[in-house]
């Protein structure tokens, strides 16, 4: 009789489970990737630089691997203290980080401030996989001298090619990272997604909105506070935010005539809040000023930023 033996090749395959930052300039797809990885929309995407300001986890378990995904703001060099809070965020995912992916976008050579970023990377000492995203937009044959300009920049774990917006390369991508990751048991409760509350992702989802349907400065001079979320037997949740800006002014736009503008938003919000929550709420939405908010260490606390670990 033979005695069944483990199998060495089962053995080889222990769990894996690490941090994996997602970080790189304004605009060049970082949430995009987050949620084309998670294969549903956690993180807000809008067309405009700087739209995240917070660090994002997003969790993807497999049968043999856990990732916490962090996706981050856009690096900058800040101006006022809401940029500072929003570098921080991205130091905190860069030391929290078990891998970092750096993203860029397709260009015909690297840029000076892509390079510099990269600078600023190396000094962590962990494993880079560079992403060369939205690859839709250019010709074929400029990726070759970029891929190679890169290579002799800094050895990289890997270099890929992606477009996160096609969710091209996205799964070549995600078994490098897998290989990447150190073995750990799992962090998270395998249908664990974030760790942030749902009233978090209704705030996100009323500043996406409030990016997409203005202008100039005002994405960049609003917060928003969810005041009060209260599920009600019977009858939809409820949902009050309160959208803050700088100036009178802005809060007169924000508003529009009539109240028109202010209407629209909150439908679309609310579509996709229902979307997100699996269910129908009612969602009421107030202007308030606070001047120069995006300054005072106080306000950015007290609108929600910088408060986490
Ligand atoms: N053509 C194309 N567009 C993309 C791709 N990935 C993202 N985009 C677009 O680029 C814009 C910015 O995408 P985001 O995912 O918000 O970029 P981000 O890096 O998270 O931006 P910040 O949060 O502001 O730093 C959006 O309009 C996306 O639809 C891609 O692969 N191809
Ligand atoms: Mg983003």
């Amino acid at each position: 009789v033979e005695v069944q033996r483990e199998n060495p090749e089962a053995q080889k395959e222990r769990f894996r489970a690490g941090y994996v930052a997602i970080i790189g300039r304004p605009n060049v797809g970082k949430s995009t990737l987050l949620n084309a990885f998670l294969g549903m929309k956690l993180s807000i995407v809008t067309e405009k630089p700087q739209t995240t300001r917070h660090k994002i986890l997003g969790i993807l378990t497999g049968e043999s691997y856990q990732i916490l995904f962090l996706d981050t703001p856009g690096m900058i060099e800040p101006r006022y203290h809401l940029q500072e809070v929003m570098v921080q965020a991205i130091r905190r995912a860069l030391q929290d980080a078990d891998v970092l992916l750096m993203m860029i976008e397709a260009r015909e050579y690297p840029l000076p401030d892509d390079l510099g970023l990269l600078e600023e990377l190396k000094g962590y000492e962990k494993p880079i996989i560079l992403v060369i995203n939205k690859i839709d937009l250019i010709k074929k044959d400029l990726l070759l001298p970029l891929i190679d300009a890169y290579q002799k920049a800094y050895p990289f774990q890997d270099i890929v090619p992606i477009s996160a917006l096609k969710r091209d390369g996205v799964d070549l991508l995600l078994g490098i990272i897998i290989k990447n990751l150190p073995e750990n048991p799992p962090y998270y409760p395998e249908d664990y997604l974030t760790d942030q509350p749902e009233r978090f992702f209704v705030g996100e989802i009323i500043r996406e909105k409030i990016f997409m349907k203005y202008g100039e400065e005002i994405p960049y001079s609003t917060a928003v506070v969810v005041e009060e979320f209260r599920e009600q037997p019977g009858e939809k949740d409820f949902i009050r935010a309160t959208i803050v800006v700088e100036k009178e002014s802005q809060k007169a736009i924000i508003i529009g005539k009539q109240g028109q503008k202010l209407k629209q938003v909150g439908s679309l919000a609310r579509e996709e809040i229902e979307r997100f929550l699996g269910r129908p709420v009612y969602l009421e939405l107030w202007v308030k000023v606070r001047e120069k908010w995006r300054k005072s260490p106080r306000d950015v606390r007290t609108f929600g930023y910088g408060t986490r670990p």
